[in-house]
């Protein structure tokens, strides 16, 4: 699998990559108004930094079914702050954002991975991240299936894991025709966005698939609401059992970036994994 390239930075060649999450939100699902005051956010950062993680991603507009949406401002008033403190932190920092103006903004700003829930379906959301990747700037296309307000309402697919493995190698080969290199891109099944129980797990089961696209296979599983379902636990914060056996089966199943509110934790469960499997087994 190709290692992928964020700016300056390249991710570990050697075993999945952490994605640590920073949301400076109000109303974040498992983590809603604790990190919203940039001091907060950003003691918050320089902790999963000293944790071991690769990846900072920063997000300002929680997607969680029925979450309402954020203005353009208001985004880059939570966000700007944050980068200020953490874009010096010595690894590569990713901003979740669906709107173009904020990838623009914090493109311009030095960060250095742009993450859509969107998946950049949006014309101008594409362009920006083709201009990005064209500075070195890393994509992340997440598969979601309508918009979060309503996403949860009644999703249905066919064959989930098929629909959703067709949809990302549309994209993927759309990037590529717009000349992005794959060594950019990763993609994402987006599980909990527009998805059942059921979905979820069929996507689990069948991540491996989505490796076939020659690119990086992102899973983001940590404390989401599939893990309460399947374990009884309604708080999030009891999740942290549950979201490790999910990042250790997306790790088996093909993942190299796991996407996580837990970082130290997840990485001695990746060391563990690890030292299990050959060199070629883990990426
Ligand atoms: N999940 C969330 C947000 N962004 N991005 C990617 N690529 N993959 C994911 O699975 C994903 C994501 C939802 O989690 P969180 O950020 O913790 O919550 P909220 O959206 O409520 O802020």
């Amino acid at each position: 699998m190709p290692t992928m390239l964020l700016r300056e930075f390249r991710l570990p060649a050697d075993r999945p990559a952490v994605m640590g999450i920073v949301n400076v939100t109000p109303d974040s699902f498992a983590d809603g108004g604790r990190h919203l005051d940039p001091r907060a956010a950003i003691a918050h950062a320089q902790a999963l930094v000293a944790e071991g993680v690769d990846i900072l991603d920063i997000g300002a507009e929680s997607t969680r079914p029925g979450a309402a949406p954020v203005k353009t401002e208001e985004e880059l008033a939570r966000l700007l702050p944050v980068l200020d403190g953490v874009l010096g932190l010595g690894v590569p920092v990713s901003v979740d954002t669906m709107k173009p103006a904020v990838m623009q903004a914090v493109v311009t700003r030095g960060v250095s991975m742009l993450n859509d829930v969107r998946g950049f379906r949006d014309p101008a959301a594409f362009a920006t991240a083709v201009a990005a990747a064209g500075q070195g700037v890393g994509l992340a296309i997440m598969h979601m299936s309508g918009e979060p307000r309503t996403m949860q309402a009644a999703p249905t697919y066919a064959d989930v894991a098929a629909e959703v493995d067709a949809w990302l190698a549309e994209r993927v080969a759309a990037f590529i025709a717009a000349g992005v290199a794959p060594a950019r891109l990763c993609i994402d099944p987006g599980f909990g966005f527009g998805k059942t129980l059921e979905h979820n797990l069929a996507l689990l089961r069948d991540l491996g698939r989505l490796t076939r696209h020659g690119v990086t296979v992102l899973a983001g599983l940590s404390r989401k609401s599939m893990l309460g379902l399947l374990t009884g636990r309604s708080d999030p914060e009891e999740r942290l059992a549950a979201s490790l056996a999910g990042a250790l089966i997306a790790a088996t199943n093909g993942a190299t970036i796991l996407r996580v509110h837990d970082v130290a934790a997840t990485r001695d469960a990746l060391a563990v994994w690890c030292a299990t499997r050959t060199a070629d087994e883990r990426t």
